[in-house]
């Protein structure tokens, strides 16, 4: 203010000083302050509130922020750094009016306006920066462990481009840039204080100091400016705000100095799209790697800034004694995606802080933690030695050196064995040879988790048997969760009233609790209220549905839904199969004992994924015959959701009755999706795969709807498989099967639908959908029978929330905290 009223003559540099600020605002008057003289951008009056609301909201954080930030700094806890290319944190007002106890507040801020906080809510972009699982899993434990009190850091991408944005066009998908960006993040904050530089390409050279001892350099570097977006994770009701850094690339100030000072200023300026273009989007491949170079860039930048920024940090207090560091810093990587940071550490504690190779060893292999998300052979990265040799220099260096020091212990463990040295070795030989980036992971990880109990087991016997070996002491389970805040509390507010009512409202931070609600099965009173919660949300779901893709959901039908990224071994197939089969049926009259049902399908397809984009295809075509057939409609009625994304989710999951989670066993590591269907109180359709078996554990078989074979028996049947016989032997899947070849749902398409038709008839189809095609029929029919009986219905519903407290990320963060990182 004094400022303002008096220019100063002269600027003066002063010392920094950091003054106690006066309380800030209430949050009605800051969001009139911020309404006034925000400049908040935006089309439309909602937005425009939308980001008034949300800058005065992060104000009401900023005290505890900055106040966390400095008490963590002082390195008196330890620290976890969760890095991740994904974090799929879709909109923040609504959980953050939740964690902070600010939603009364919020709703008295609006009241002079024409619009609700949910119409404001519904005007924020979903930050999209994630595929799927790994990146919403992503952020529901930084959501836990701001809400437990950690002292954890997520280190992720600030894309430009989040998640591509998907549109139906004649049943097609069609991709459209996601510019979440586009009208400002009120969230974030831009801090150059913590730039960090991040060197690419170069070569390297060696020299001798005056002590004899040899050093490398990595010299004619192109280096790229990281700068630092933070993002706010506020803590439930605890006072706690941990922070998500994002880093955005951009060009350093002398990039191309020598082409400056030749008169190429221009030239010069333009190249700066190329340092930018590393944080300009997304990879949407999920569950696969596409071996990229740009890729790489991304998983090198992220972890160089983000390590350079974690021993910044770590200097300022300790100067060059890294005696300490393992016991205060742990770096959770999430999949290989950062594990090029392993090298990464080496480098910079070698090269940079001047430790030796062992010391810095030590380091190391006591700070890095890996969780693997998948099983399948595709999404194993390998990087090609070449890429790296050009891209990375300094970095492909320190990995042969890991690796020929590893290999001494391999060889150690299985004398005179030249195929272990092989098929263990992070190089991986041959005309082309590559970096098996999980392997190096492993190697310098004194943890490598699984996601469920069974993918852990697979991981050990299977794809990592020989590590496990070598050393069991690494391996552990962790099964997933998702936070009870964004998947329960804020997007079911009518059912969290209701348990809340009866149960307090301890379980938003112990959802242990909702055990307790097996005690109330058999009131009648409460079942119905139950009920009643259950009929609303799906009245609501039915809305968006009939906005979103033109059908009509009837509330008094059964909502059974499959929502996830659309892939092979995910089998939306079997559920299409399914839903023409049940076509069939009523159009040969066979209602008697039809159950009518509505079966919802979204997803996205990575958009080089031929098969996936074709099983949308089919859905979209089969939708629209079930749709338009009047005799049909009664009974069957069928929608493909487009643009599924986090938002969509949390309006989906309170309003379904049925969850759908159908993988081939052995093949979905967890799932996370299954486990918020299921404390929003919907029954499970599923396989014996990933988190389902826990799921089935906790909540019993009578109430848990279980088909098709198990891992065991898949690999099993997988040498012996024909499905042209299968498909003789069942007479319902062969009507399937006839109606699909007639061309009956692609009449001005012919042929189209072939692809799909050869892969369910190959004998090399490892999906095995012809295998579980009956077991999946004679399973809906019971799901069917269920739902005739409201009462009985209604009661496993609640037994299944009851049951869902084990799948809360704050149990998952809890093994986390006290098994691997020790906090
Ligand atoms: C996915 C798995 C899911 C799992 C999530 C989170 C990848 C690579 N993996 O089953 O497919 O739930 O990770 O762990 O995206």
């Amino acid at each position: 203010k004094a400022a303002s009223k008096k220019a100063p003559a002269k600027r003066q540099a002063k010392p920094k000083v950091v003054e106690p600020c006066e309380p800030c605002d209430a949050l009605p008057a800051s969001f009139e302050r911020h309404l006034r003289y925000g400049l908040s951008r935006g089309e439309g009056v909602s937005c425009e509130l939308f980001q008034a609301l949300a800058y005065s909201v992060k104000e009401q954080m900023l005290d505890n922020w900055r106040q966390i930030r400095v008490d963590d700094s002082h390195f008196q806890r330890k620290q976890v750094a969760y890095l991740s290319l994904e974090f799929l944190m879709g909109r923040a007002l609504g959980n953050a009016l939740l964690s902070l106890d600010l939603q009364q507040d919020s709703r008295d801020a609006l009241s002079n306006y024409a619009v609700s906080l949910e119409e404001l809510e519904e005007a924020e972009h979903d930050a999209g920066l994630g595929n799927g699982g790994l990146g919403r899993l992503a952020a529901c434990f930084l959501d836990s462990c701001a809400s437990m009190d950690l002292s954890v850091t997520g280190y992720g991408i600030r894309y430009e481009y989040g998640m591509f944005a998907q549109k139906i066009v004649d049943g097609y998908q069609v991709e459209r840039p996601d510019r979440w960006l586009r009208e400002g993040n009120p969230w974030e904050v831009r801090v150059p204080t913590h730039n960090v530089t991040v060197p690419f390409f170069g070569h390297t050279e060696s020299y001798v100091d005056k002590q004899g001892r040899r050093h490398i350099i990595w010299v004619e570097t192109q280096d790229v400016l990281a700068v630092a977006y933070d993002m706010p994770v506020p803590g439930y009701r605890n006072g706690r705000v941990n922070t998500l850094r994002l880093w955005k690339a951009e060009a350093t100030d002398d990039f191309d100095l020598a082409e400056f000072n030749q008169g190429d200023y221009t030239e010069a300026v333009a190249r700066k799209n190329l340092a930018e273009q590393i944080t300009m989007v997304l990879y949407p491949n999920d569950a696969s790697e596409n071996g990229k170079e740009l890729r790489l860039r991304q998983q090198y930048f992220l972890s160089s800034a983000s390590l350079q920024d974690l021993l910044k940090r770590w200097v300022s207090r300790h100067g060059h004694d890294f005696t300490q560091f393992a016991a205060k810093n742990v770096m959770q990587l999430n999949d290989t995606h950062p594990s090029i940071a392993v090298p990464e550490l080496m480098r910079l504690l070698i090269d940079e802080y001047g430790l030796e190779w062992d010391s810095a060893w030590a380091i190391t292999s006591q700070t890095m933690a890996y969780t693997n998300h998948t099983l399948l052979p595709e999404a194993l990265e390998r990087w090609p030695v070449r890429m790296m040799a050009q891209m990375l220099p300094r970095i492909l260096e320190i990995i042969y050196e890991i690796n020929a020091r590893y290999l001494d212990l391999v060889a150690h463990h299985w004398p005179g064995d030249a195929s272990k040295l092989a098929s263990m070795s992070i190089i991986q030989d041959g005309p082309h040879p590559h970096v098996r980036m999980a392997y190096l992971a492993i190697v310098a990880s004194f943890s490598v988790n699984g996601v469920a109990g069974l993918h852990t087991q697979l991981l050990k016997s299977g794809l990592f048997k020989d590590f496990y070996e070598l050393w069991p002491h690494k391996f552990n389970n962790r099964t997933n969760g998702v936070t009870p805040r964004r998947w329960l509390a804020h997007c079911n507010p009518a059912l969290a009233k209701l348990l809340t009512a009866h149960l307090g409202k301890e379980w938003v931070t112990d959802l242990s609790q909702l055990t307790a609600l097996n005690a109330l099965t058999q009131d009648t009173a409460f079942i119905q209220k139950w009920r009643d919660v259950k009929q609303a949300n799906k009245a609501l779901l039915a809305k968006m549905i009939a906005k979103e893709c033109g059908v009509e959901f009837d509330p008094s039908m059964l909502f059974d839904v499959q929502v996830k990224r659309i892939h092979e071994y995910k089998r939306q197939l079997l559920n299409i199969l399914h839903v023409v089969h049940l076509y069939h049926q009523i159009q040969q009259g066979h209602t008697e004992n039809m159950v009518p049902r509505c079966v919802l399908i979204g997803g996205k397809a990575a958009p080089g994924y031929f098969m996936a984009k074709l099983i949308i295809k089919l859905a979209s075509n089969v939708a629209h015959m079930v749709n338009s057939d009047p005799l049909v409609t009664p009974y069957l009625r069928f929608a493909f959701l487009p643009n599924y994304n986090v938002s969509a989710m949390e309006k989906i999951c309170p309003g379904t009755d049925l969850s759908e989670q159908i993988s081939t066993a052995g093949k979905e590591a967890s799932g996370t999706g299954n486990m918020k269907f299921m404390m929003n109180g919907a029954l499970t359709i599923g396989t014996m795969d990933g988190a389902n078996i826990e799921m089935l554990e906790e909540v019993g078989s009578e109430n848990f709807f279980l088909f098709g074979l198990n891992a065991e028996q898949v690999s099993e049947v997988r040498n012996h498989y024909h499905p042209r016989s299968i498909i003789d032997d069942s007479p319902a899947l062969s009507e399937v099967m006839k109606l699909l070849k007639s061309g009956h749902f692609n009449l001005l398409e012919p042929g189209i639908f072939d692809p799909i038709i050869a892969a369910i008839e190959c004998s090399d189809d490892q999906w095995m959908t012809a295998a579980d095609f009956d077991s999946y029929r004679v399973v809906q029919e019971a799901v069917a029978r269920a739902y005739k009986d409201p009462q009985v219905w209604t009661q496993m519903s609640i037994r299944n929330t009851a049951a869902s407290g084990r799948f809360s990320s704050d149990v998952t963060i809890a093994g986390y905290r006290d098994e691997i990182w020790k906090l």
